[in-house]
């Protein structure tokens, strides 16, 4: 069936091109485009305010937050970035609630990965999954129980791509992220 019909392009426009009928599955493509770009705008907004350094310029520091993504074995982003020479304040929330699991942040040297995960199971809980002396750990939190923020403050290392993880044990495979550093 050919009707005219009003037309959403990617852009935001509308027209409602009278002359030039469309069919009912141009429309509903045409409709599906429009979605997908409006569900991009405003979902993507918050992840990437919440992933872009709040940069404090003045004082070098920058402040960046992250969670877990609710109770997934997620973090809520998998870019953070930064410049080098910053001071970092890293906050780390365990958004699950109602999965009783604990989670760190733990940031690693680029190369590192298999060598920490591998160290941190044997480290155990008692020690928060965290190898002692590790020279693939740049920095981590301790383990974050459900509910509970916490923050840790390291200097920017040289600029790179550096992972991070939660190194509990079985987690790592899907938490994880990058953070970049990046030259001013
Ligand atoms: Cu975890």
């Amino acid at each position: 069936m050919r009707h005219p019909s009003w037309v959403f392009f990617a852009d935001g426009t509308v027209t409602m091109p009278a002359m030039h009928p469309v069919t009912h599955a141009q429309r509903r493509a045409a409709l599906r485009v429009a979605t997908a770009w409006l569900l991009g705008t405003f979902v993507r907004m918050p992840r990437a305010t919440a992933a872009t350094a709040d940069t404090r310029a003045a004082r070098g520091l920058v402040r960046l937050k992250i969670s877990t993504k609710g109770d997934l074995l997620e973090f809520s982003t998998q870019q953070l970035s930064c410049h080098v020479g910053t001071r970092v304040r890293l906050q780390f929330t365990n958004a699950s609630k109602y999965v009783n699991f604990d989670h760190n942040w733990m940031l690693l040297r680029p190369g590192s990965y298999d060598s920490v995960v591998a160290a941190a199971e044997k480290a155990g809980a008692a020690h928060d999954w965290i190898p002692a002396a590790h020279p693939g750990i740049i920095v981590a939190t301790r383990l974050v129980h459900r509910g509970e923020t916490v923050a840790v403050e390291f200097d920017a290392p040289p600029a790179g791509r550096y992972p991070y993880i939660c190194s509990v044990p079985g987690h790592a495979a899907s938490m994880w992220g990058v953070l970049t550093v990046t030259d001013r």
